[in-house]
């Protein structure tokens, strides 16, 4: 059966998220010929060239700064099909047994449980703060330009384009459920709150830091996995070190494994991993 007649598997809003990490079997690739190893290198980069060339997708291509793996992948694509015929593809994209698979991770972006409402706003800001009369000029100027923000950055969490910034921080995280800190337990409102400043941290590091948070709930171990680009190794040190202090991190945050990776043109990734 050819993939046109499986069923996709889109989520009504969002994409699919895989972050491969894979080691690369440099005693297999030993025993490749010089042009096997070329027909290789060759096979793997057209794939990245299709999957870069199918609509609304990305993929993201690293070395890791670390021996917890060598090559890493970040692929955004809307259907679960479609992302797992790459994954298995990419895998073996070298030939068998190159490529060992040293982490995964499957999420979907998505949008945020706290962001202000419509209604919100205009309640609290508009005519509380502000003081401005329902249906006035300037309040409908007013909600015109939050529909305008909130559109803008519904659709960079949900259809995200990330930049080639050189350092890609991933980790895996989760909301701590134990006794009096159990994140689920507590009143929307609370949750609310402590977000709220979360995000205050989080903003001072426009433009240094792209954060791209999908969630994984039910899909993989951890509850997010937290993209963090970045320019500067110090900018993703500090945000993470702030964020420690932050309410929701201190008492809530659970992590998992961290890999940072560079982003590379893929010749430059090959003879960095040696291929
Ligand atoms: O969605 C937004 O961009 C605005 C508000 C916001 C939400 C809802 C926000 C802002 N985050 C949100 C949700 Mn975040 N974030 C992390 C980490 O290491 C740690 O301690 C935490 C890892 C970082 C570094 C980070 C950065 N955030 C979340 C969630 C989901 C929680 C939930 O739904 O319960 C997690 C797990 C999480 C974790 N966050 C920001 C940032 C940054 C840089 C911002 C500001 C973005 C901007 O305004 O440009």
């Amino acid at each position: 059966m050819s993939n046109s007649e499986i069923a996709p598997i889109v989520p009504r809003e969002g994409w699919h998220v895989l972050h491969l990490f894979y080691h690369v079997d440099h005693g297999q690739w030993s025993l490749l010929g010089e042009d096997e190893k070329r027909q290789a290198k060759t096979q793997l980069t057209e794939l990245v060239h299709e999957i870069r060339a199918t609509p609304d997708t990305h993929l993201l291509v690293f070395s890791i700064a670390t021996p917890k793996a060598d090559i890493g992948f970040m692929l955004l694509t809307p259907d679960l099909q479609v992302a797992n015929m790459y994954e298995k593809q990419l895998a073996l994209s070298l030939g068998t047994d190159i490529l060992t698979p040293a982490y995964s991770y499957l999420s979907q972006t998505e949008r945020s449980e706290y962001t202000t409402s419509r209604e919100q706003y205009a309640e609290e800001t508009l005519v509380g703060e502000r003081g401005l009369k329902e249906g006035s000029e300037e309040y409908e100027s007013a909600l015109k330009e939050f529909d305008d923000r909130m559109e803008h950055y519904l659709k960079h969490r949900l259809y995200p384009v990330l930049p080639d910034w050189p350092v890609i921080c991933f980790y895996p995280m989760s909301k701590r459920r134990s006794g009096a800190d159990n994140w689920y337990s507590l009143p929307y409102e609370e949750r609310k709150r402590l977000m709220l400043g979360h995000a205050r941290t989080g903003r001072a590091y426009s433009g240094r830091i792209l954060q791209l948070i999908t969630g994984s709930t039910g899909l993989d171990e951890y509850e997010w996995g937290v993209t963090l680009l970045a320019k500067d190794t110090i900018d993703v040190k500090s945000i993470v070190y702030e964020m420690r202090f932050d309410e929701v991190s201190a008492r809530f945050g659970e992590f998992g494994d961290f890999y940072i990776g560079l982003q590379l043109p893929l010749d430059v990734l090959f003879r960095r991993v040696c291929l």
